[in-house]
């Protein structure tokens, strides 16, 4: 790894000022103050850029040193998503341009945060796989560990959430309208990438005659590390056809028959994860998968051989690294290249595909594991498919080879599903061509070996292993939340902002109560700025004193907002109940805050929002309460709007039912920021309280075993009703239409579901977790204690940066002695 603490930050730009000065002009003429805003940014990240890709270019050949004396690997990073955000603030901080910026736009009355606020987010993902995968590069970079993610770039990210009647409508994310100041499109690097066709007998060998070629052509985002001059690189593909106008159907006056080659390479880049409930959908997101992995895998043999690297040598110098199983037919296609195009032997190209490939995997879900078809295979994919055939008739004439499987484990075991209509198992192919398989927490790789993986973990349990998630605290410390930086520096010193572990330092000064004052000072400014920002997107006026309550993610029954929603009711009936409070010492005044995007297709997730806002309505216009109470629903979460709401969250809701949630990474970003988590044994909340000490968070709910005791005795959620009037008083008011008297059933869905299967064990936890929001209310009432144990939250966040997921990747995965194991085995 290299020491980055000897690289000096880089002197800052000069050329700011005319090109700031110009560009604002020109702008203001076009039009106003937004338009100024915009015209900084682009004159700002157009400076940025010329720094960043200064570095690119020292990176690449420090890369290469790094390489030739095989100290390290190049990795390549490939994802279907990355959720970047804005880039600007960052660019400034690594640059170290903050300030320059700042004061030249203060002589053209302009402010900085306005001009960051003018930028879109880049959301080329969906949750936290993609956010994770944007972390990870911020510390590649950091790390100076030789890198590059692929992605691809949407034209249309994810969508952007409007309200309409508090109703999710989905509008489409344009997150390029403006252009995109940041990429540096690379005109000579494209690759041409064939689909359908046949596969033709070539000598001894076989050849893919595809029948339809699109380009994919390379644009690079630059991301720099904080503290040193190296970076790491987001390429991003694009496609477009290879042949754009088909002259014959032309000239035959078939205007639309001649524009389909245009039409079709344009579809792959369409948009982000097209809604697969559909064939077409489904046929356009495998297209996009093998878009991805055919163009980063011919950059990455083009680059190799370019470098002077030898074939053989292919997996020793780099690390191929499946983000779920989106990209999992990159071993096929490596495999493709190596046997057909480069001629080499199967053994040897499976040695070298498997000392490349390994693999993360995000998701406990069964039904989220991904399968294609093998009739899609046939049409879209022919070679590939022989491939994977051929690899898992080696895997299992092997395994019958060594003995003791019968037919029943060949079946589960096998790459193709041939229960039904015959699919290949994404995420099978990607653990049989993969010398590591991680999860992302203790819990979640335990259960992966227990569960999903089972028979593969049997087979070789060396190959599985547990890397824990964390999050970059540059982003998520230094950039979203500068009080709170500066109170740290000045407290405990800068070092926490090269290693994160220096937060422990806090321990210490947990009980000092001058230092707990100016926390609550940070945060009360923080939340007064969120306030502001929840009257302006919502209209809902929120008292900057109350507890700020905060659930922000996906919206998916495992994650449990409607147990969330189920407490707002039960405090709701409960403050009208007893307006001095159930212990006679009033109600602790609480804002609960929602955001959080539902897939489209997924009905029961929208209506979760609905009733969040017919909820809302009837608590917040309800005078009785005095306002103690609110509930908000934020819309259009994403990156951005998270840097805003969780420097001010008092309480972080991590409430997923026990052995679902595979990790989270909102978690860390609450506690980091001084949030206290209410949180179920789950994911990374049960690393976090390890860390923390769980007397400092509140733990509540069943564990995964006791779940599954439930679930094994046959779990009746009606006897929970039963038991439990308070429960049943809350259900009974959503099903009747309390929140929603012009359309009374609106809801009935909703309970009917937790009342029948429950699946997600809603009611089993309830009881619990109302119990702990008691525990919150009481440890809010005392300021000093609760500030006490806001610092022994973030002080116990040292080994949740993403800094030492990647140096742990790289030591157990992505390291040179990892792929010559493989070589050994
Ligand atoms: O590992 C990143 C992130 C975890 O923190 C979340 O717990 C998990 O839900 C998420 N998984 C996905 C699933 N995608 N797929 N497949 O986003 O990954």
């Amino acid at each position: 790894m290299t020491d980055t603490s000897t690289v000096s930050p880089a002197p800052a730009s000069t050329s700011l000022a005319p090109l700031l000065q110009s560009s604002l002009e020109a702008q203001r003429q076009a039009g106003g103050r937004d338009a100024a805003a915009l015209g900084a940014l682009r004159a700002a990240a157009s400076v940025c850029r010329g720094g960043l890709e200064r570095r690119w270019e020292a990176t690449q050949q420090r890369d290469r040193a790094q390489l030739e004396s095989g100290s390290a690997r190049r990795v390549h990073y490939l994802s279907m998503e990355f959720l970047m955000g804005r880039a600007l603030g960052n660019a400034l901080d690594a640059l170290g341009l903050r300030q320059t910026l700042s004061d030249e736009l203060a002589r053209q009355s302009l402010e900085l945060g306005q001009v960051i606020e003018a930028e879109p987010d880049a959301a080329l993902g969906n949750g936290g796989l993609g956010r994770l995968a944007a972390c990870f590069l911020d510390s590649l970079a950091e790390l100076g560990l030789p890198s590059f993610g692929y992605g691809l770039r949407y034209r249309y990210g994810m969508f952007a959430q409007g309200i309409r009647d508090g109703a999710q409508a989905e509008r489409p994310d344009d997150w390029l309208a403006h252009g995109d100041p940041w990429s540096v499109p690379r005109p000579g690097l494209h690759y041409t990438i064939g689909f359908g066709g046949r596969v033709v007998t070539e000598g001894h060998g076989r050849r893919w005659e595809p029948s339809e070629r699109v380009r994919a052509e390379a644009f690079d985002f630059i991301v720099p590390a904080h503290h040193g001059e190296q970076v790491s690189t987001l390429r991003l593909w694009q496609a477009s056809a290879a042949e754009p106008i088909d002259f014959p159907a032309l000239c035959r006056g078939e205007i639309a028959a001649a524009g389909q080659h245009q039409l079709q390479a344009d579809a792959l880049n369409w948009v982000l994860y097209p809604d697969d409930s559909t064939e077409a959908g489904r046929v356009l997101r495998l297209k996009q998968e093998y878009l991805l992995v055919a163009a980063s895998l011919q950059d990455l043999l083009a680059r190799h051989l370019e470098e002077g690297g030898r074939l053989h040598e292919l997996g020793l110098r780099n690390a191929v690294h499946l983000n779920d199983t989106h990209p999992a037919l990159a071993p096929a296609e490596l495999m493709r290249l190596l046997l057909d195009e480069h001629g080499l032997s199967w053994d040897e190209s499976w040695s070298i595909t498997r000392q490349a490939c390994s693999y993360t995997n995000h998701t406990l879900m069964p039904e989220a594991l991904e399968t294609w078809p093998v009739r899609m295979f046939e049409t879209l994919l022919p070679r590939h498919l022989e491939i994977i055939y051929e690899i898992n008739q080696r895997f299992l004439d092997a395994l019958r080879e060594q003995g003791g499987v019968d037919d029943a484990r060949i079946r589960v075991l096998s790459l193709i599903d041939e229960r039904g209509e015959r699919r290949v198992r994404m995420a099978a192919l990607a653990i049989v061509a993969s010398h590591k398989v991680n999860g992302v927490a203790a819990l979640h790789s335990k259960l992966m070996v227990e569960t999903i993986f089972r028979d593969y973990a049997a087979l070789w349990p060396e190959r599985f292993i547990n890397v824990t998630n964390g999050v970059t605290p540059r982003r998520w410390l230094a950039q979203c939340n500068p009080g709170l930086a500066a109170l740290l520096d000045q407290r405990i010193g800068e070092g926490w902002r090269r290693d994160l572990g220096e937060l422990d330092r806090l321990r210490g000064l947990a009980g000092d109560a001058e230092l707990g004052r100016a926390l609550q000072a940070v945060k009360r400014a923080n939340k007064l700025r969120l306030a502001e920002r929840i009257r302006r997107d919502t209209g809902i006026v929120v008292d900057a004193d109350s507890l700020f309550d905060v659930q922000v993610k996906r919206i998916h029954e495992y994650k449990r907002q409607l147990l969330n929603l189920l407490h707002v009711v039960a405090r709701y009936q409960a403050m009208l109940d007893a307006p001095e409070g159930e212990d006679g010492r009033g109600w602790t005044p609480r804002t609960v805050i929602l955001a959080g995007k539902a897939a489209s297709a997924y009905q029961t997730a929208k209506q979760i929002i609905r009733l969040s806002h017919d909820i809302a309505r009837v608590v917040n216009s309800d005078a009785r309460l005095q306002g103690r109470l609110k509930l908000v629903f934020l819309p259009n979460y994403g990156v951005s709007l998270a840097e805003r709401i969780i420097p001010a969250a008092d309480l972080s809701e991590q409430i997923s039912t026990a052995g679902t949630e595979a990790s989270g990474t909102g978690n860390m970003k609450f506690a980091m920021n001084g949030a206290l988590t209410i949180g179920t044994w789950d994911g990374a909340n049960i690393e976090m309280a390890e860390a923390i000490g769980p007397e400092h968070l509140f733990v509540f709910g069943r564990r995964t075993e006791q779940l599954a005791e439930l679930a094994a005795l046959g779990y009746d959620p009606r006897l929970q009703v039963e038991e439990q009037p308070r429960l049943r008083r809350v259900l009974e008011a959503i099903a009747s239409g309390a929140f929603s008297p012009g359309e009374p059933l609106r809801h009935r869905g909703l309970v009917d579901g937790l009342l029948q299967r429950d699946r997600y064990f809603l009611l089993a936890d309830f009881a619990d977790y109302l119990a702990a929001q008691q525990r919150v209310d009481a440890l809010y009432r005392e300021p000093a204690a609760w500030a006490e144990a806001c610092l022994r939250n973030i002080a116990g966040m040292g080994g949740f940066s993403t800094d030492r997921t990647i140096a742990e990747y790289q030591r157990e995965i992505w390291a040179p002695a990892q792929a010559r194991a493989v070589r050994e085995e």
